[in-house]
């Protein structure tokens, strides 16, 4: 960063071998917020090759997993250490506030030590063969050389959730930060190595996605992608894998729905439910301007209710605080960059054109201050259907959209009805049509009554084209391993199949 090497390979920091660098921009007023090294495919291969090295010398997979989970330990102390650096270092990078940032950092650190703890409570399963004889079990091993390529969203967050685990499994690994916010990661990958990761283990690259993330995918000698992004490029990623026969998991954004059942009550009632429901629909949709990839996209409301709830809704939307992350008052920032702020604003046009009827937003704020930075105002849709690309896809920006519903049945169907399945939320006072409606929607995470938390212990990932593979949780280790069965037999003899 600013004329310090940033790839960490086999070990060493150095520049790009082309001593190519790129400038990373601060969103919230479009200056130079640092320059950094871009790497290009030649120190991809050599990423590659570092971690190859480390995997196949065996040391580190040979480390007792107690070395290893107190490693991770170390990790999570060091990430506490310097929570606040990081966290304005995210800020500066993404855009989001400084306290969504700082909860960034105490996330990645639970999930340090959770996996320090599950790895080293792991162990192997003895089989029962009916045989005295023979002792036969099952293992976990490291799968081997991963490729780990996150998005600008939640930079470190979503590398924690891959790096973590494949350390503790015992893996060797290329990390790839988006090119777009890789500050965080940097400064990450630094305190692996004061925490003591040996050389070649973990390997830091970034830059492009087009042309670096490319030549790590279709490297022969990795094992193991793990990608998350967007659909297109997660499909380009498992493309280029099958012809490898690569494993990839893939975590690819959602178009989430949000239901809301009119049993909630009546506006202002609180105990009913009504205010809280109004709350976690803004929350969960213009929570980091909408860039979450579980973000409650898609309201989903009875007919009964749906012209008060929408105009609750809009009424505390335009009362966002929008500025400078780094300003405490700022309750969100701006979109991560101007590229994906016409994104955004092309969504709306499209909104517009395919007849839904815009009930605020619509805009860039008029403040001078933000007049620099990506900002963009938290808009609503109301009168949305399926034929419209606004409900469909994903804009990944702060729009919601607003589909009514009868039935109970009606709302089941639509919310299935998308192409994606990451996650979903329902808000009812009824304990029983909750229960039913959870259990019938096809979504990798359901919230009843709440929406947007996780846990480093619970999986998370999608159905459908969400995605395939889950991180986190016991399944988001194994991921990282590969199960071999060991047969051993202590009175060996012969076969005696074959007579001759
Ligand atoms: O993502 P990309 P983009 C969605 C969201 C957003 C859209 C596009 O809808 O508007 O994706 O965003 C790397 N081989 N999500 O273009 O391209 C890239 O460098 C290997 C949802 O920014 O998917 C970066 O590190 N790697 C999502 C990472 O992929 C490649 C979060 C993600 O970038 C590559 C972000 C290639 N050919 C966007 N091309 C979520 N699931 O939360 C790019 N990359």
């Amino acid at each position: 960063m600013d004329g310090e090497p940033d790839l960490w390979i086999g070990g060493s920091w150095r520049h790009a071998s082309d001593g190519g660098t790129r400038d990373i921009i601060n969103p919230a007023h479009g200056g130079v917020a640092a320059v950094v090294d871009e790497a290009t495919p030649d120190d991809a291969s050599a990423a590659v090759a570092a971690a190859r090295a480390a995997f196949d010398d065996g040391a580190w997979r040979a480390t007792p997993v107690t070395e290893r989970a107190a490693l991770l330990e170390r990790v999570a102390d060091l990430l506490q250490r310097d929570k606040e650096s990081l966290a304005r270092l995210e800020t500066t990078d993404t855009g989001k506030t400084l306290a969504e940032s700082r909860i960034d950092i105490d996330d990645v650190t639970s999930v340090f030590r959770y996996y320090a703890k599950l790895v080293g409570a792991e162990a192997d399963r003895v089989v029962d063969v009916g045989d005295a004889a023979v002792i036969s079990r099952v293992v976990r091993e490291p799968i081997g050389v991963c490729v780990l390529i996150a998005p600008w969203n939640y930079p470190l967050l979503q590398m924690s959730w891959k790096v973590a685990p494949a350390l503790a499994a015992g893996c060797t690994m290329v990390a790839k930060p988006s090119e777009v916010t890789p500050l965080s990661t940097i400064a990450f990958a630094h305190l692996l190595e004061e925490a003591g990761v040996p050389p070649g283990v973990v390997n830091l690259v970034q830059g492009s996605g087009a042309t670096l993330g490319a030549a790590l995918t279709d490297d022969p000698d990795v094992d193991f992608i793990s990608f998350t992004g967007g659909l297109a490029t997660g499909r380009t990623i498992a493309k280029t894998a099958a012809t490898h026969v690569t494993k990839v998991a893939l975590e690819l954004g959602g178009k989430n729905p949000h239901i809301v059942f009119a049993d909630i009550g009546g506006p202002g009632d609180r105990d009913s439910g009504w205010d809280a429901a109004v709350d976690h629909v803004l929350t969960g949709v213009f929570l980091h301007s909408g860039q979450v990839c579980s973000a409650g996209t898609r309201l989903i409301v009875e007919e009964s209710i749906a012209d008060d709830f929408v105009a609750a809704v809009a009424a505390r939307a335009e009362k966002i605080t929008m500025g400078d992350g780094m300003d405490a008052a700022s309750e969100t920032g701006p979109l991560v960059s101007e590229q994906h702020r016409d994104k955004v604003e092309s969504y709306v046009r499209l909104g517009i054109s395919e007849g839904a009827r815009l009930v605020t937003g619509g805009a860039r704020p008029d403040d001078p201050a933000m007049a620099d930075g990506y900002f963009y105002l938290p808009t609503i849709f109301d009168h949305c259907d399926r034929s419209m690309r606004i409900v469909t896809e994903e804009t990944f920006g702060p729009i919601l959209t607003v589909e009514r519903f009868t039935t109970e049945a009606e709302a089941i169907a639509l919310g299935n009805d998308t192409e994606y399945g990451l996650a979903a939320g329902v808000r009812t006072s009824d304990t029983a049509r909750g229960e039913r409606v959870v259990r019938a929607l096809r979504h990798g995470t359901v919230w009843l009554n709440d929406f947007g938390y996780y846990t480093a212990a619970a999986e998370w990932g999608g159905f459908g084209k969400s995605g395939n593979g889950r991180e986190l949780g016991p399944t988001g280790l194994a991921e990282y391993q590969e199960i071999k069965h060991i047969w051993h037999n202590t009175a060996p003899g012969a076969a005696g199949w074959f007579k001759g």
